[in-house]
């Protein structure tokens, strides 16, 4: 996602970044070339020139031209803009005081309602709270047939009766008193879509917004159709009244204008944001980490955090420390070959890592080939455990009992050996690229330097 944008924006701050003096003259054709990176990305028109107007008022009316560096400032400038265009800090859901409450799914076909309820239900059995998946798409069989499907995927109980067509108010009341006997926190209420915004579905979703008081009225809106999804938003806010919107597909191709001025023209949230069609594949939208991505800085803390997901504390800061500061040996990489396979696509995990956007194209379409990863395990089994920490003094005898063990040739664990040693190779790189974008932030007065090289030039920048 974003790349495009991504490319564009790292090419001008490339520019800017080092120099040591900035002009007025440089910051307007900087930002010029920033406006352009925006619309291209499909951002609309008002919010692009908007954005550009306020971080060219920031950084030629206050001080940042007379700082140290003012290329960094000027980026920090376009990080934080970016923030607040994205919506500033979480937006978790709010449920009402007693349960249960309902989150009604709204949104045109096929933009991901069905999908994102069972993600929704997922996430809230996440963080301890049962729901009740309601089939409140009367006028498709198929689409209640397959809410009944993620929810037996799931184990989340799902809500279906007969029902006419025009029966979706009825079954959702139904389905709430469901919920109550059944005692769950939340009813998640999956409804009909159009292609087209349209007065018969806007009426019949307004009929049940006042019949179930929903908690959260969320829109579902594919990040792919761009302005579209904008307009969409403003069409259902207006008539029906939103809590906030889900952003779907945002692993596509999506050149980010949907994402980048939606929250702006209909001052809704973004509460979440859909990555994978797989039912894990839901994110709580952060404007930080987003605009971190964004700028091609990385997203260190959402990677962790979906490792930790599969590992303890403990196992997730440590290779956070590891994947830092570049210490990594063939041990790691066999725990993090096991990991990565239940983590899901390594490019989506790749577009967090903070200058790795790059390496994507080399990654063999289809993600992980099953039979290789299961090779080179065979192959880090059948090493001691002092071999997988001195990778480099595998010799030749070691190496032919490596093979022997692994039933594989010594030539493969060359081959293993030296795919390892780019990998270091690649890791210490990443880990002084992020350093200087943190320390890019940090110098300019931005947030906590994290990493000893960050620091080292934060301190110096003061
Ligand atoms: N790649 C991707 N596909 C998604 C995502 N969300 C939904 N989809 C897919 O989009 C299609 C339509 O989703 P569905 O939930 O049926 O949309 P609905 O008509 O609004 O209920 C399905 O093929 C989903 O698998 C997402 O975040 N990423
Ligand atoms: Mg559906």
């Amino acid at each position: 996602m974003f790349d495009t944008l991504t490319d564009k924006l790292t090419a001008v701050f490339a520019s800017l970044g080092n120099k040591g003096r900035l002009t007025e003259a440089d910051v307007d054709a900087a930002l010029r070339e920033v406006r352009l990176a925006l619309l291209e990305a499909d951002v609309n028109l008002k919010v692009a020139r908007d954005f550009v107007g306020q971080i060219r008022e920031k950084a030629v009316g206050g001080d940042v031209l007379k700082g140290i560096s003012p290329g960094q400032a000027v980026i920090k400038l376009v990080h934080d803009q970016l923030v607040t265009l994205l919506g500033e800090g979480a937006h978790p859901l709010q449920p009402h005081a007693a349960p249960p409450s309902v989150a009604l799914m709204v949104g045109l076909q096929g933009s991901g309602k069905t999908t994102t309820a069972a993600k929704l239900a997922l996430h809230l059995r996440k963080q301890g709270h049962r729901s009740l998946l309601i089939a409140a798409d009367t006028r498709r069989p198929a689409a209640m047939d397959q809410l009944e499907a993620l929810g037996k995927e799931l184990d989340v109980p799902v809500y279906r009766e007969e029902a006419g067509p025009d029966d979706a108010p009825k079954v959702a009341s139904n389905g709430l008193k469901r919920a109550r006997d059944l005692g769950v926190a939340w009813a998640i209420v999956d409804t009909g879509g159009r292609l087209h915004v349209d007065d018969e579905l806007m009426e019949e979703l307004a009929v049940m917004k006042a019949e179930l008081d929903p908690a959260e009225v969320l829109l579902v809106v594919d990040a792919m159709t761009g302005q579209d999804a904008v307009s969409a938003a403003a069409a259902f806010n207006e008539r029906i009244g939103l809590t906030g919107l889900v952003l779907s597909k945002l692993d596509g191709d999506a050149r980010g204008g949907a994402a980048l001025s939606v929250t702006q023209t209909t001052g809704v949230p973004i509460k979440f944001a859909g990555v994978s069609e797989k039912l894990d594949g839901l994110e709580v939208f952060h404007p930080e980490r987003m605009a971190s991505r964004i700028l091609g800085m990385g997203d260190i803390v959402t990677l962790v955090e979906r490792v930790a997901e599969q590992t303890t504390e403990e196992q997730a800061a440590e290779m956070e420390r590891k994947l830092r500061r570049a210490e990594f040996d063939l041990d790691d990489f066999l725990k993090q070959l096991r990991q990565l396979q239940k983590m899901g696509p390594l490019s989506s995990l790749l577009e967090m890592l903070p200058g790795a956007r790059g390496l994507r194209a080399q990654l063999p379409a289809g993600g992980l080939d099953e039979r290789r990863v299961r090779r080179t395990e065979a192959m880090i089994s059948s090493m001691t455990l002092w071999e997988r920490q001195h990778p480099e003094r595998i010799n030749g005898s070691r190496r032919r009992r490596v093979a022997q063990g692994s039933g594989t040739a010594p030539s493969d664990i060359n081959q293993l050996l030296s795919q390892f040693r780019q990998m270091q190779k690649m890791l210490k790189q990443l880990a002084s690229g992020q350093a200087n974008a943190l320390g890019a932030l940090a110098g300019a007065g931005g947030g906590a330097p994290t990493s000893r090289a960050a620091r080292r030039r934060a301190k110096r920048g003061r």
